[in-house]
């Protein structure tokens, strides 16, 4: 492959590439390239195999989406990203390990990639407006859509971390503000101080749109060592992530169902690490979601709204809008936790973020293109195999019969 003035050989490299499997790393692994024993050279001949094979995996995928989704401008412009990316990184699989230029122009190349896909996500969304214009209301898409977006984004995730690890551990310098973070991990993450972060970030903004905002009561239970603040090896910017997530709901909900009242009830934090999980519980006295409604709050179909005109002031600059929730929960499953909503429509809704306790259970999840995946493609346009509720109740009088 000496063709990279042009795409042409790409279906080639993507066939050849996606028959393997992504190579999932653990929390330790991720720790190894960081310590005095790994090397750039090693890290580097890892990622340039396996760069490609989950972007090759990926792609696989994009092409199996509906024709009306895949022909948009806007999910054409990813997928060419995607190539550009793959046919740069194909350059290095012929390349000297021992040169250091070799690894300061791969270094180049993995941030020219990372800003390469920066907008991928409102990118995507776009893809998707333009898709429910065309065709409101498509069941059977929403599903697809849902199936290939949490795959999609959940490898996006996983590349960006490999990027950053590499670019943050071989880039020669220290992080100035955490000086004991490898790359982006921080092995004595404590939970607690990024729960204030994300609380006051999600506060000023509340602040700022509706002029008050509740407070927080964060409680810390550990099982083992009950005067220690809870620590677990995580990055500190994922965390962050959810919970500035979790907080904009929480925060909105409280707000708009207690209007008239002058004290709010406040927002409660719970973070509890036992011998397998650390679980953080976000309880808010919002009112509360209807259970039916709950699966849309991670829909993309659903809570993908156009964008409003630049100067519209209507729209809330907090919560439920965009793909805050879902990524949130892709985030939290990335290392085999998971984020739930338990919600009592009246009162208010607890948030749960689920983490593996120990670094040796952080092991990342992947998306795998096979045989499964394909299916999993082809079936939604298949019936389901539960009756539809009909809103008229069944009139029996044709099945009289004469006592
Ligand atoms: C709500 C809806 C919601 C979503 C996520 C987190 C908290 C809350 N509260 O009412």
């Amino acid at each position: 492959f000496r063709c990279s003035s042009s795409f042409s050989g790409a279906p080639k490299h993507i066939e050849h590439f996606s028959k393997f499997s992504p190579s999932p790393l653990s929390m330790k692994q991720f720790l190894d390239f960081g310590s005095i024993n790994a090397c750039e050279k090693t890290s580097f001949a890892f990622l340039r195999q396996e760069l490609p094979v989950r972007l090759s995996n990926i792609m696989k995928e994009i092409n199996l989406l509906p024709d009306k989704l895949l022909t948009t401008p806007s999910v054409k412009m990813v997928q060419g990203w995607y190539v550009q990316s793959l046919m740069e990184l194909l350059e290095f699989l012929d390349k000297n390990p021992d040169d250091h230029k070799v690894l300061g122009e791969f270094v180049d190349t993995l941030v020219t990639i990372r800003n390469r896909h920066n907008d991928v996500v409102p990118t995507m969304a776009q893809g998707v407006i333009e898709y429910k214009e065309a065709f409101p209301q498509d069941v059977a898409t929403n599903q697809n859509i849902q199936y290939f977006l949490d795959r999609f984004y959940m490898s996006r995730i996983s590349i960006r971390m490999l990027i950053n690890q590499h670019t943050l551990i071989f880039d020669g310098t220290t992080n100035p503000v955490h000086p004991n973070t490898i790359g982006s991990i921080d092995p004595h993450c404590k939970v607690g101080d990024v729960v204030q972060d994300a609380f006051r970030s999600a506060k000023m903004l509340c602040d700022q749109y509706y002029l008050c905002s509740p407070d927080v009561i964060l409680q810390e239970m550990n099982l083992k060592k009950t005067s220690h603040p809870i620590t677990i090896v995580y990055v500190p910017s994922h965390l962050y992530h959810m919970l500035f997530e979790l907080f904009k709901n929480a925060m909105r909900a409280t707000i708009e169902t207690h209007e008239s009242s002058k004290n709010l009830p406040p927002i409660k934090v719970m973070v509890s690490l036992g011998d397998e999980d650390l679980t953080i519980k976000v309880s808010d006295q919002g009112g509360g979601v209807a259970f039916r409604r709950i699966e849309n709050l991670f829909s993309y179909m659903y809570s993908t709204a156009p964008a409003p005109p630049i100067g519209d002031q209507k729209r809330p600059p907090l919560a439920g809008f965009g793909y805050g929730l879902p990524i949130s929960r892709l985030y939290a499953k990335y290392f085999q936790g998971d984020l739930q909503l338990y919600s009592m429509e009246g009162y208010g809704t607890d948030a749960v973020i689920y983490l593996k306790a120990l670094s040796t259970d952080s092991i990342e999840r992947l998306p795998v293109y096979n045989k499964t995946a394909l299916k999993n493609y082809k079936m939604s346009q298949e019936a389901d195999d539960w009756c539809v509720p009909s809103k008229e109740p069944l009139d029996l009088s044709s099945y009289k019969v004469t006592k």
